[in-house]
């Protein structure tokens, strides 16, 4: 015989594992959220999550992320391997408890988290379980073993497959989603890629790399020695700092490990991304409040002492000092507690002691050192200040407007007659004689036209008064019905589909994101809540013995083209904007809902600060950050599904 195979007993123990790894089959949404796109990225994430707990303990140093041909995935870290040895409660080899016993506490069934050097492996049970099959190797003290598994179930005991030198370690996992299981099975490069540059990111010193053996020459590779601080500069990259410093704070407090790094803009916009054991914490929590809180205290006792604040001011506000700010809040503690709706919320009150102490102290320390960046830092969020002072007495003014006059809906809007607001839909529509035919092509009943004359205001690159001055931004805001910021309420929504109506070339590409834009930073549950629509109006108009054709795509055309035959009795007419249409064809080609395609504008799968990102990028002023986006993102100019 040549490979020794670890004796195992299979009895009762192993029944009861298999009940527990059905219950994943017959439930997958409960351990890994869905089973969509996002479900199946999940699979990779878990398997890496692994890897980067081993970094976290100290034995780690390199993780590599294959995607074969067949949409199978290989994860491999040169770690210390998992243990081959005989669990004594299970009877197993260690690394077959990790595969095959679901662990207390994935992520979507409540309980606890794993962090570094506690519970690793905790995942890796459920991707076994939907994988059609799944292969893991372990390098440990000269010698490889191997062990396959098929849904869930072992193939064959862990056997040893041949040797190595001494001192490699490291654990190779290959597996495979169960396409009974996943709506879709095909990997996303992208995807896979900004998540393991986020990884990265908050792993100071890992190197991460992914390759894509579907595509030649795609291959990534991430290290980031800076951690946070280089996530910090690479989010400001198409901004321009007021300050060459990333400020950096770290410290253990009460079990908690806390890194902080920030540094200001000259945007007018806050981006501020916290993390708890690597996980992203979009709803904020505990851990939030405490940098928020650390900060705000911080800067009004260094503007009061440093005589920049003057006594008859009032205090600097939290989101004064927060105007242009990146920062990310990354902590690791033992046993989050994750609170609110969506469990996205910290819950722990010793995150916020230990952000709120380790921030203060150490920025405090920093503002005694660096009085320059300090001074500059306090004199934009004076500034920041006297702003919203302003633009406070502006909406004040709109407000008792209103209140007086009831709800005046701006003079533009042809509005529709339904009142119910899930039957209602509203044409946002680049210029005034495209909006005159989509006016006289509606239906009426459900149909409501807002024309925009151009461009609109570019919210990345003004202040709140001059963008509540904004006559089309304040069209818009009066017709959503809903308000914004603090007074938005989406149960006002006046319509269900905000449909963006713009040309289809690189001008009228350019308006929707600035639409999209405002959306976004001003009423982001709008897209969140998937209210917010692009309208595709047709590219080529084809006709042939009377007989018409519409295409929607340069690919489209020539599969019409096909069809009908390339000969001169063609006629195609290129549309080179929404005006060349009369009103007859945009309602037949853009408005008939039982003809047109919408699409819906999500974001689904994007990280938050990469969707940030990309609105700074394609808004913001700086040139070269935007060509080479647009030439790295060709997808995203192509279809914006942001
Ligand atoms: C490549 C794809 C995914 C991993 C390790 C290393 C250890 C480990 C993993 O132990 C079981 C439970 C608590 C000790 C730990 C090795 C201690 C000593 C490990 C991975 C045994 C889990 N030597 N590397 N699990 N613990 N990488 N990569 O999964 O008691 S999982």
């Amino acid at each position: 015989m040549g490979n020794t195979n670890v004796e195992t007993e299979y009895g009762g123990d192993q029944i009861q594992i298999l009940e527990g790894l059905e219950a994943v089959r017959k439930r997958p949404g409960m351990y890994i959220g869905s089973t969509s796109s996002t479900g199946l990225h999940h699979l990779v994430y878990e398997i890496v999550d692994n890897s980067i707990d081993e970094a976290l303990a100290g034995y780690c140093t390199d993780v590599d992320v294959t995607i074969h041909e067949d949409n199978s995935i290989t994860v491999v870290d040169n770690g210390r391997g998992i243990p081959v040895g005989i669990n004594h409660k299970a009877g197993l080899p260690a690394v077959e408890v990790v595969f095959t016993v679901l662990h207390a506490g994935g992520k979507f069934g409540g309980g606890g988290y794993k962090v570094s050097g506690g519970l690793h492996g905790v995942g890796a049970s459920v991707v076994n379980a939907l994988s059609t099959w799944l292969e893991v190797e372990v390098c440990r003290e000269g010698k490889i073993y191997k062990q396959r598994y098929e849904r869930g179930k072992v193939c064959y005991p862990l056997k040893e497959i041949g040797t190595c030198d001494e001192g490699q370690t490291g654990t190779k996992v290959t597996f495979s989603p169960d396409p009974e299981i996943f709506e879709d099975t095909v990997y996303d490069y992208d995807t896979l890629r900004t998540r393991l540059r986020e990884t990265a990111f908050l792993t100071k010193g890992i190197r991460i790399s992914l390759k894509d053996e579907r595509e030649e020459n795609r291959e990534v590779s991430f290290h980031y020695e800076g951690g946070i601080k280089e996530f910090v500069t690479y989010l400001n990259k198409g901004k321009t700092p007021l300050y060459e410093d990333v400020l950096y704070f770290e410290g253990t407090k009460n079990g908690v490990y806390v890194e902080v790094a920030i540094q200001h803009n000259d945007s007018f916009n806050e981006s501020t991304y916290s993390f708890v054991n690597n996980i992203t914490t979009p709803e904020g929590g505990t851990h939030l409040a405490g940098f928020r809180n650390a900060l705000t205290k911080t800067f009004n006792d260094y503007a009061r002492t440093s005589k920049l604040l003057k006594e008859s001011e009032a205090n600097l506000s939290g989101e004064d000092i927060r105007e242009g700010l990146t920062a990310i809040v990354s902590i690791k503690i033992e046993d989050p507690q994750f609170e609110g709706q969506t469990k996205q919320k910290l819950g722990n009150s010793e995150a916020r002691l230990a952000v709120d102490s380790i921030v203060s102290e150490q920025l405090t320390y920093y503002l005694e050192q660096n009085p320059t960046i300090a001074k500059i830092i306090c004199e934009k969020s004076i500034l920041a200040q006297r702003a919203r002072e302003a633009a406070r007495k502006a909406r004040d003014l709109t407000r008792r407007k209103t209140a007086l006059e009831g709800m005046a809906l701006p003079g533009k809007l042809a509005d529709c007659s339904d009142k119910n607001p899930e039957n209602c839909e509203i044409y946002i529509v680049e210029g005034d004689s495209a909006g005159g035919s989509a006016k006289t092509a509606r239906s009426r009943a459900t149909q409501a036209i807002l024309p925009l004359r151009g461009k609109i205001l570019n919210v990345e690159k003004a202040r709140l008064d001059k963008i509540y001055a904004n006559a089309e931004i304040k069209a818009m805001i009066t017709a959503f019905g809903t308000g914004i910021h603090d007074d938005f309420d989406i149960s006002k929504l006046r319509y269900h589909k905000i449909i963006l109506m713009t040309d289809a070339d690189v001008d009228g590409a350019h308006i929707s994101t600035l639409l999209l834009t405002f959306i976004y930073r001003f009423m982001p549950e709008l897209i969140k809540q998937g209210h917010v629509y692009l309208a595709t109006p047709p590219l080529y108009k084809l006709e042939k013995n009377k007989k018409i054709w519409y295409a929607y795509s340069d690919e489209e055309l020539s599969d019409i083209l096909a069809e009908v035959g390339r000969d001169s009795n063609n006629k195609i007419q290129r549309y080179k904007g929404l005006g060349e249409m009369d009103a007859e064809q945009l309602w037949e080609t853009t408005m008939d809902p039982e003809r047109r395609i919408l699409k819906r504008v999500t974001m689904e799968g994007e990280s938050e600060s990469e969707t940030d990102l990309t609105f700074t990028i394609l808004m913001g002023d700086k040139v070269e950050p935007r060509r080479e986006f647009i030439e790295e993102n060709a997808r995203y100019v192509k279809n914006l599904d942001i």
